[in-house]
């Protein structure tokens, strides 16, 4: 209904190339990172992330993944440094996961793939005045990429698997304020970057990526409730659970991958 896209056999990542055909494109993502290939820049300055005044306002099953969204009417919360030459909105963040025991994320490291990824999606408010404008420009969006890797339970995480009964239902929305997704980040902001796209249709050629190599650590039990939320809505007479809802790597058509350490 609607969507003619989405993570199955009929309609997932192998068909979207027939209704967006950039999905062959030249700077497409994920892909797997070699970290040997990968080049050490040391003009690569740190990522700065200013969410301190940031502001959530809700959480919501989009059909593909669950997304908090927030504020971005002015600078509240960026990020800034590394490869960016402005600071960059935060717009909202979601995951990807896999089905249980399998595997979830969509950047790769060596082949090896980790059980989820957090993408944290900001757009270039300097250089465009909309973030639909800014997501379909080279250089409009910035997204933050971080593994999940299965272990202890995280300590933060349950702030948003608490709510996630709410938003079972592809288009169920809830508010979610004041949520500074700073505390789910790793200790270490080392990251690779390159020039990608979209992960999702419409895969516009338009992100800087910015994947943060230490993986955020959370349980099983914490990932298996992602799994409780269902790709249909609440109207439809077939459930679908949500997972494997992530794209494989795509080529690298010769682009380079930098590296901040
Ligand atoms: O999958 C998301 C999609 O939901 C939307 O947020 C888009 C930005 O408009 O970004 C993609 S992704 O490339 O961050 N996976
Ligand atoms: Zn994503």
């Amino acid at each position: 209904t609607g969507n003619q896209w989405g993570y199955g056999k009929d309609d997932g990542p192998s068909a979207w190339n027939k209704n967006y055909p950039v999905a062959d494109g030249d700077r497409q993502s994920p892909i797997d990172i070699l970290p040997h290939q990968a080049r050490h820049d040391p003009n690569l300055s740190p990522i700065v992330l200013n969410y301190d005044r940031c502001t959530s306002i809700n959480i919501a099953n989009n059909g593909n993944s669950v997304v908090v969204e927030f504020e971005d009417s002015d600078d509240r919360s960026v990020i800034q440094g590394g490869p960016l030459d402005n600071p960059y909105r935060l717009k909202q963040f979601h995951f990807h996961w896999g089905g249980k025991g399998c595997h979830g994320s969509e950047h790769t490291v060596e082949g090896n793939s980790y059980a989820s990824e957090l993408h944290l999606v900001h757009w270039n408010a300097v250089k465009f005045k909309t973030f639909g404008e800014a997501a379909s420009a080279p250089d409009g969006l910035a997204v933050l990429g971080i593994f999940l890797e299965t272990g202890d339970e995280h300590r933060w995480l349950h702030m948003i698997t608490d709510a996630l009964y709410t938003v079972k239902f592809k288009g169920s929305v809830t508010d979610f304020k004041g949520f500074n997704p700073k505390c789910l980040l790793p200790s270490s902001l080392h990251y690779w970057t390159y020039l990608g796209s979209l992960t999702t249709p419409p895969l516009h050629e338009s992100v800087i990526w910015i994947v943060v190599k230490e993986p955020m650590i959370v349980s099983e039990k914490q990932l298996g409730k992602f799994r409780t939320l269902v790709f249909t809505g609440e109207e439809e007479d077939e459930r679908t659970r949500m997972e494997n809802n992530f794209r494989p790597p795509q080529l690298l058509k010769g682009r380079t991958v930098r590296s901040s350490n």
